[in-house]
């Protein structure tokens, strides 16, 4: 090859390809105390009174509420910690996960 050829590019991309988000829903039960879900979702989501309060009232209004995104992992464990406060205190309180679109 002379000084004069031009080499062939090749343009790396950078793969940055983000990871799939899931969302917490909070399920609506006529059984769990307002309070003690307003409680565990201070706990577990690290959220303030006035948060927590605004989403279990969302869902007690409207049946469910999201909470917040994460990746599966932090998703999954969230739900299952805030779910198993509920049980351990014996309510029927629910966390579930759904993938965003
Ligand atoms: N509906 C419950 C009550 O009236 C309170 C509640 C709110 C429970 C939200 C669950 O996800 C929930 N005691």
């Amino acid at each position: 090859m002379s000084d004069t050829d031009t080499k062939p590019t090749t343009k790396i991309e950078p793969k940055t390809e983000r990871p799939k988000l899931y969302r917490v829903i909070l399920v609506n039960d006529d059984y769990t105390p307002r309070e003690f879900v307003v409680e565990v979702l201070k706990a577990v989501f690290r959220m303030t009174e006035a948060q927590s309060y605004r989403v279990m009232m969302t869902a007690h209004r409207r049946g469910v509420c999201v909470v917040a995104v994460f990746t599966r992992d932090v998703a999954e464990t969230k739900a299952t910690a805030a779910t198993d406060m509920g049980r351990r205190a014996g309510h029927p309180l629910t966390f579930t996960t759904e993938p965003e679109e």
